[in-house]
């Protein structure tokens, strides 16, 4: 029998390509020098192979062992079995496998809509009422101007919730739109095809167009009429208890303009509007616009940070929410020119487009290289950019890309990740799919297969293959996360977790009040609602896992 299933024996617990690489991870010490492929549909054995020999982990002193099966290629349902282990989590061979979890990674954003109820027929279990109308939303102390003074009640709905809490955040929806909107500029053929049954599923747009038009009509809310600044934050004072969002009912504020926000602003602007330009032109010149204003804000107020102790010093109520603060804007100024460089072709931004010095790996507080991924898309259209920008762009990139790759083939996880342990912060799970785009961009300049494949190392590595022996995103995989730091979840615990969301990872942080089964950084992860650290959801962390896993489908097949 098959039922005990033992996860020592690590596979994408979702499944493999038919004429990708296949391989199981043993993370016990055993003595069987063989490993069998059982179909699951006949209980015949289909395949046996040779157990590898073993390799320490890069982060402790446990010792792996490859089995691998990628000269398998028959399509169907599986399981590894190993003398003296058992049975691994059951998997699928076959060409559409990611069809479901790509799509489920999209619905997520779905999930998040504030302002809105859900119907059953969308969002089946999950269906619930309306909460967050935030179209009474106050005017903080620190946003106060003269046209808007504090406690002016301005109109801010729709916009994704950020995360496991409730509040909107500028900074953390622009690397998520970024990413989203390049995932579309970059799989332009994905966008047609893919049917997500939301209220909008019907009309003449892409469903995921659609769902990005629901965050993009709040994030044009958050920037003020009368200068182009953008609030950094719309946000409770303190973080909400575990309730839905009806039963959240905190007054909401928006909190201080500031640069990294209007410069974040300006760069998802200006790249909606080329996205928006054949499907809503009216939306798309305003979003250019409205990038513009942006640029115009910040090029006055170029060093305005957000940061939250100060302003508490003065002013009230004190905001205890997510911070995102950003002190270096650097990075900000470089995507924001992109892409208004791109979507306008003024050479006026030319000049802040300055050359890398190393590559960055994208996160919330480090946006340039999606500027530069954006160049590099557009690059043939664009015939001012300057050749030696261009080739330091592709230099630092397959620079990195290669160190990836060589730690890929010489690590047991067969995967990018870990390659520093700095790699391991606070939702280390997005690093990993940040590091497989990087990889997927160099792939696209060189058709070389091995960033390919050490991209599908990273999918492989969020599906199971890792320390921790989970598939990272909810609802999928035989172990995969069942109480996420996620208020949607908590707040009706006697449900599954809502389906498709990347959970943070493994953090030796550990910057909350949970009990980690280990300190060790690839095995600092606890699947308790508790761990805000490495078990919360956010869209920065599903937006790259959406590209990720897309990405690699569109391109397994096509
Ligand atoms: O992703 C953010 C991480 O980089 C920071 O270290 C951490 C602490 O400031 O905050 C994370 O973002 C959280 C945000 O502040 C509030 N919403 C939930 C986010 C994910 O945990």
């Amino acid at each position: 029998t098959h039922d005990q299933i033992n996860v020592s024996i690590r596979v994408n617990q979702i499944g493999y390509l038919p004429e990708g690489q296949k391989v199981a991870l043993i993370s016990e010490e055993i003595s069987a020098a063989s490993f069998r492929l059982i179909d699951l549909n006949t209980n015949a054995e289909v395949y046996t192979g040779e157990i590898g020999t073993s390799i320490k982990s890069p982060f402790s002193d446990k010792l792996l062992k490859k089995a691998d099966f990628s000269a398998f290629h028959q399509e169907g349902k599986y399981s590894v079995f190993v003398e003296g282990l058992g049975y691994s989590a059951p998997f699928i061979i076959e060409p559409n496998i990611y069809d479901a979890v790509g799509k489920a990674s999209i619905k997520a954003f779905y999930f998040q809509r504030a302002s809105t109820a859900l119907p059953e027929e969308y969002a089946g279990i999950w269906s619930r009422d309306m909460g967050h109308p935030d179209d009474k939303v106050y005017i903080h102390s620190s946003a106060a101007s003269s046209l808007r003074p504090e406690g002016t009640i301005i109109s801010s709905p729709k916009g994704w919730y950020d995360a496991g809490d409730y509040n909107k955040y500028i900074v953390n929806s622009g690397i998520t739109m970024g990413t989203l909107l390049s995932l579309i500029e970059d799989h332009p053929d994905l966008i047609t095809t893919m049917y997500l049954d939301i209220p909008e599923s019907e009309d003449t747009i892409p469903d995921l167009v659609n769902e990005l038009l629901w965050n993009l009509e709040w994030m044009a809310t958050m920037q003020d009429p009368a200068d182009g600044g953008v609030y950094h934050k719309l946000t409770t004072a303190k973080f909400e208890g575990m309730v839905l969002p009806e039963n959240a009912t905190n007054k909401r504020y928006v909190v201080a303009k500031g640069t990294a926000a209007t410069l974040d602003f300006a760069a998802v602007m200006a790249q909606a509007s080329r996205v928006l330009k054949s499907f809503n032109p009216e939306f798309a010149e305003s979003y250019l616009e409205a990038s513009i204003k942006a640029w115009e804000w910040a090029k006055a107020n170029p060093e305005i940070p957000y940061r939250q102790d100060e302003i508490n010093k003065t002013h009230k109520p004190e905001i205890q929410t997510g911070a995102y603060g950003d002190e270096s804007l650097k990075d900000e100024w470089l995507w924001a020119a992109s892409e208004l460089y791109i979507s306008t072709q003024d050479s006026k931004y030319l000049d802040f487009l300055v050359t890398p010095e190393d590559f960055d790996l994208p996160s919330w507080n480090k946006v340039n290289w999606l500027g530069y991924y954006s160049l590099l898309r557009y690059e043939h259209d664009l015939p001012q950019l300057d050749m030696e920008l261009m080739n330091a762009i592709k230099e630092k990139l397959i620079e990195k890309a290669d160190h990836y790759v060589t730690f890929s083939k010489e690590n047991p996880y067969l995967t990018s990740m870990g390659s520093s342990v700095k790699d391991f912060v606070w939702g280390s799970n997005a690093v990993v799919c940040n590091q497989g785009i990087a990889l997927l961009y160099a792939y696209k300049l060189t058709n070389d297969q091995n960033y390919l494949l050490t991209a599908h190392g990273n999918l492989n590595y969020l599906l199971g293959i890792n320390a921790t022996g989970y598939s990272f995103v909810t609802g999928f995989g035989h172990l995969s996360p069942l109480r996420p730091h996620h208020r949607l979840a908590e707040a009706e615990p006697e449900k599954a977790p809502l389906p498709g969301f990347l959970a943070g990872g493994p953090n030796p942080g550990q910057q909350d009040d949970c009990d980690y089964p280990s300190d060790i950084p690839d095995e600092s992860y606890v699947d308790e609602a508790c761990s805000y650290a490495s078990n919360e959801i956010a869209i920065n962390w599903n937006a790259p896992f959406a590209y990720l896993v897309n990405a690699l489908n569109h391109i397994s097949q096509s």
